[in-house]
């Protein structure tokens, strides 16, 4: 009988040592406020021309083109060069000199000025552009701006998946005053100081249309969202090792996050 009691003792302490660890890892993986996060996608519908908003918000995107493939996390988008498009719908973007980050992940299909993120018309100081910058054979990202631009010198054009995140920090009043940064790298930066005051009534966010005589999008794109707020370096990365999902702790449906996939990754 004691060795019977013994073992339920034993499993008893089990459990109680396994659910604490679920609790840490879980409070661990909520790394953001969910209440930051203007929209987000995951890109895992797999099917479809609907991105699933998994932000408070609803947001959902309207996908013009893009198929659906193998991404960084789950499926994510394959835009053709083209015509592809993603345009979120009744939402104009972060406005003024209020701060904000994008983040996303592109394997490109080859070396052009790729859109990838943009709102607002082309005035100056009013359009917010996210793009890459031809550097000969390479390219770079790129914030820009009608009248400057910011941009860094890491080569993502190498047909790589890359990890980028735009960073307009609290405080700051123009196009320079943005931390880009590639996998996670802080870039160096270069282009023309311009004042910002971004227009958020005009034009809806778009991912993948071009502006001027810029280019569509060619290649993948996946886990992309816009928050309120200037993110850490610590928070950027931890977007980059455990995906979106496990970043803000919700699931596609907006339940309670945490399955076991999503602590394994992490
Ligand atoms: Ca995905
Ligand atoms: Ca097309």
């Amino acid at each position: 009988m004691r060795v019977i009691s013994r073992s339920k003792s034993t499993l008893a302490w089990l459990i109680i040592i396994t659910f604490g660890l679920l609790v840490t890892a879980i409070s661990h993986t909520a790394v953001l406020d969910p209440k930051t996060v203007e929209v987000a996608y995951l890109f895992d519908e797999g099917k479809g021309t609907t991105a699933k908003d998994i932000s408070e918000n609803g947001r959902d995107g309207d996908i013009s083109g893009a198929k659906y493939t193998k991404g960084v996390f789950g499926t994510c988008l394959d835009y053709d060069g083209k015509d592809d498009n993603l345009v979120v719908t009744g939402y104009a973007g972060i406005g003024g000199t209020d701060p904000r980050t994008t983040v996303f992940w592109v394997k490109v299909g080859d070396t052009r000025e790729h859109s990838w993120v943009k709102w607002g018309p082309n005035l100056t100081g009013e359009k917010y552009y996210i793009r890459a910058h031809l550097r000969g054979a390479e390219c770079n990202l790129r914030v820009e701006v009608a009248g400057g631009q910011n941009y860094g010198a890491d080569n993502v054009c190498d047909k790589e998946w890359h990890h980028m995140a735009v960073v307009f920090p609290k405080g700051s009043d123009a196009v320079k005053d943005h931390d880009l940064y590639v996998d996670g790298k802080l870039q160096s930066k270069e282009g023309t100081d311009q004042a910002m005051d971004t227009n958020d009534k005009d034009q809806e966010v778009t991912m993948g249309d071009f502006l001027a005589h810029h280019n569509f999008m060619f290649g993948l794109f996946d886990e992309v969202a816009i928050f309120n707020v200037d993110l850490t370096e610590d928070q950027i990365k931890a977007i980059m090792d455990n995906g979106l999902q496990a970043a803000l702790g919700v699931d596609p449906q907006g339940k309670l996050a945490t399955s076991w996939g999503m602590l394994k990754k992490y």
